[in-house]
């Protein structure tokens, strides 16, 4: 089926994330195209409401149809930290700081989590969310990915180990852009 679009602007200033959602969303037949542009971002508990609200800004800056990432590591230990913050953490704490805050964890249980919003010039913002389950690893491990990355551990390899083909097959960005390209094919 033809995809309602055949390209789509991605505002986002993460090359990282940028290079997953362009992989993703070709194999589905739309090309990215990255905008990164800095519109106004809220701060929230929640990512669906930070999401939502870049990307009806966005919409409206640029007058025509944008999508938004909005992600974050979730630790079960440290009741969801950094979640919505981890883009501060990673800036101003970084890896080894977060391993430094579970060194003495037996819980490392914790989640990455992707809510995709699209909107259109005018009209309301639609979400999609995505997670991948995994613990937080005792040192970094693997240069590949980014963020996070070397310190998510799935199924005994770091997502830095792991690699971008693999990582895209399975991760919470794939698993919300799934979604999105799901009810974009009903449009
Ligand atoms: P934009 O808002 O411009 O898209 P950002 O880097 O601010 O870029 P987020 O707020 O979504 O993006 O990301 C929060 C933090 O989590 C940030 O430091 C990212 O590098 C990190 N992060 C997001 N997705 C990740 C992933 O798949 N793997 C590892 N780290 C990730």
């Amino acid at each position: 089926m033809t995809p309602a679009f055949e390209k789509i602007v991605f505002v986002t200033g993460n090359a990282g994330k940028f290079s997953e959602i362009k992989e993703i969303l070709a194999s589905a037949g739309i090309e990215a195209i990255q905008d990164n542009g800095d519109y106004p971002e809220i701060q929230a508990d929640d990512l669906e409401p930070i999401a939502a609200y870049s990307a009806k800004a966005a919409a409206k800056y640029l007058n025509i149809p944008v999508m938004v990432d909005d992600s974050g590591l979730f630790i079960q230990a440290l009741n969801g930290f950094p979640g919505p913050y981890s883009r501060f953490v990673e800036d101003h704490l970084g890896n080894p700081r977060v391993l430094r805050l579970m060194e003495n964890e037996t819980n490392r249980a914790a989640y990455f989590k992707t809510v995709i919003a699209f909107c259109e010039p005018g009209k309301e913002p639609l979400t999609f969310s995505g997670t991948v389950e995994g613990k937080i690893a005792f040192e970094e491990r693997g240069d590949g990915g980014f963020g996070f990355d070397p310190i998510f551990d799935y199924n005994g390899q770091t997502f830095g180990e792991l690699g971008a083909e693999f990582k895209n097959k399975i991760s919470h960005r794939r698993r919300a852009l799934d979604k999105f390209t799901e009810w974009m094919k009903k449009q």
